[in-house]
């Protein structure tokens, strides 16, 4: 009896995260559904199966696309992942605060008196959580990691944080709940500078030897757990996280969330690490795909979106939660590690049939897979809406009945019925954030001339930035591809979306 006990106990916890008995809050009698944002970095409009992936399987992601709208058209606010996300989270395009890929100890971006989405969602009754990939900043300049580490999420709307401050590339690599590094000795203090090295741990310059996978000199800083990093760090060694454990790591921190949260309508942003650099995949994902660790990633990233699922069956919740998939930027191969991603692709195509990846202004730089899957409000389908991710704060907010003040959300729309499904009206003019600015219009896309850049990213990377002194104009119905430039052929076109991009993009940011 006490043997049954005992294993009757050990049972219940083993399961406890996501097994407790059913929730009351079930679709009918919430009005309010839970919102997962799940956001992958770096994931390309071709990575995943059912946006035509072949060297990598993707089922569970699959199945959201399945049994939601899979949209063909949705775009992130811009081609790298500090802009996309604070669009994302403030409803107002990065370059009304500058916003660029930051380092890992640049101060909080996010104005804390700025209304984000976070606590939009709270005014309506939400708790707010945000696991995985932060890189919005933390603190207000020079951080003392040891101590309080905030202004953060807690002081932008968020209830509860479990963060990669910064890039799975960049220090300090240690976890940071709510506001504290999460494992920390008192006696081992953590440092962290982006100028100079710190401490004496070895750097990827000084030890190659040391390093599972060889960086370039960007990613030469300070080595942690095998991997050369962006910058320097130098104690915390207790706390360090370990690359291949990750996606366990965010995983239960969501299932946690989720489970604790289950009573009341609740907003999850998580925020992958895959399939970002370093790519350092948990044992049992290694060889999972045909294309190395990038390929590998994925699947170990799919894997976790269908834990998530499980978790929110498991608890009953399912049909009541609305998840919105997607990615923050589209592909890059080599980001900086020797990691075989151009070596080992055969026939994928990270972007699928577009032009351009991360960091481009062409449209593989934000056209990225994206998936709306709320089992008791949304029908199957295929939707080809135009949508940025910049209009989910005005979407969700007009889901969950609240209205916006001036101020919130200045450049969001609201286009809930495109968001769900109902209907394909999605946006007019849809602004394309890169190191050049692009510009859609219906079908067509608009790049103005620009001297400040042009030709490839850089040559490892192959990727073309999309800027040049050329004037650009596609039409993506018949040149999805970006192959062929029409602008000298429709003037009229070039100079209404001309005007248009002028009448939102200060000139300083289209020289
Ligand atoms: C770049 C890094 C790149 C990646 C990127 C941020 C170099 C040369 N490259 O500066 O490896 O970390 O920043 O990626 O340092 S993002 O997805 O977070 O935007
Ligand atoms: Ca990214």
């Amino acid at each position: 009896m006490i043997r049954f006990l005992f294993l009757a106990v050990a049972f219940t916890l083993a399961f406890s995260s996501c097994t407790h008995k059913k929730s009351t809050d079930e679709s009918a009698k919430t009005p309010k559904p839970n919102i997962i944002i799940v956001y992958v970095d770096d994931l390309g409009y071709g990575d995943v199966g059912c946006y035509g992936a072949t060297g990598v399987e993707t089922p569970n992601i699959d199945k959201l696309a399945a049994g939601g709208v899979k949209f063909t058209d949705a775009h992130c606010p811009s081609s790298t992942c500090t802009p996309s996300r604070y669009s994302l989270l403030t409803g107002e395009y990065a370059f009304r605060n500058n916003a660029a890929i930051l380092d890992g100890d640049a101060p909080l971006l996010i104005d804390t008196a700025k209304v984000t989405l976070p606590d939009i969602l709270k005014r309506a009754g939400y708790k707010t959580g945000v696991v995985g990939k932060w890189h919005l900043g933390l603190g207000s300049g020079n951080l003392n990691w040891n101590d309080s580490i905030k202004p953060g999420p807690l002081e932008i709307g968020f209830d509860y944080s479990f963060l990669i401050p910064a890039t799975g590339d960049r220090v300090p690599s240690v976890y940071v709940e709510n506001y504290n590094i999460v494992g920390l000795d008192p006696n081992d203090p953590v440092q962290v500078n982006y100028k100079v090295k710190v401490g004496d741990w070895p750097t990827g310059l000084e030890r190659p030897d040391l390093c599972k996978q060889i960086a370039d000199t960007q990613h030469a800083g300070t080595i942690t757990n095998g991997v050369p990093r962006i910058g320097f760090q130098s104690g915390g060694k207790a706390a360090l996280w370990v690359d291949e454990d990750m996606p366990d790591v965010l995983v239960q921190k969501s299932k946690d969330f989720i489970a604790a949260s289950k009573d009341q309508p609740f907003f999850l942003y998580l925020a992958y690490h895959d399939i970002h650099v370093p790519r350092v995949p948990h044992q049992r994902f290694v060889g999972a795909s045909t294309m190395g660790p990038r390929g590998d990633a994925i699947a170990q990233m799919d894997w976790c979106t269908g834990e998530i699922i499980k978790c929110l069956e498991e608890l009953g919740i399912a049909n009541n939660t609305l998840i919105l998939f997607s990615s923050d930027n589209g592909p890059v191969l080599s980001d900086g590690y020797d990691d075989k991603a151009i070596e080992m692709l055969g026939n994928h195509k990270p972007a699928g049939s577009l032009r351009g990846g991360k960091y481009s202004t062409f449209e593989a730089g934000t056209r990225v897979p994206t998936i709306a899957y709320w089992p008791s409000a949304i029908s199957p389908k295929e939707s080809k809406a135009l949508l940025s991710h910049i209009d989910i704060y005005a979407s969700v907010a007009e889901l969950v009945g609240q209205p916006l003040t001036q101020g919130e959300g200045v450049d969001s729309k609201a286009l809930l019925n495109a968001w769900l499904g109902k209907n394909e009206q999605g946006r007019e003019f849809m602004l394309e954030e890169s190191f050049a600015m692009g510009l859609r219009m219906g079908s067509w896309k608009y790049i103005p001339a620009s001297n400040s850049w042009s030709g490839w990213i850089d040559n490892k990377k192959k990727i073309e930035s999309g800027v040049s002194p050329v004037v650009k104009l596609y039409n993506l119905d018949t040149d999805i591809s970006e192959s062929n430039n029409v602008a000298e052929a429709n003037p009229q076109i070039v100079s209404q979306m001309d005007s248009v991009l002028r009448a939102i993009v200060p000139a300083s940011f289209l020289k």
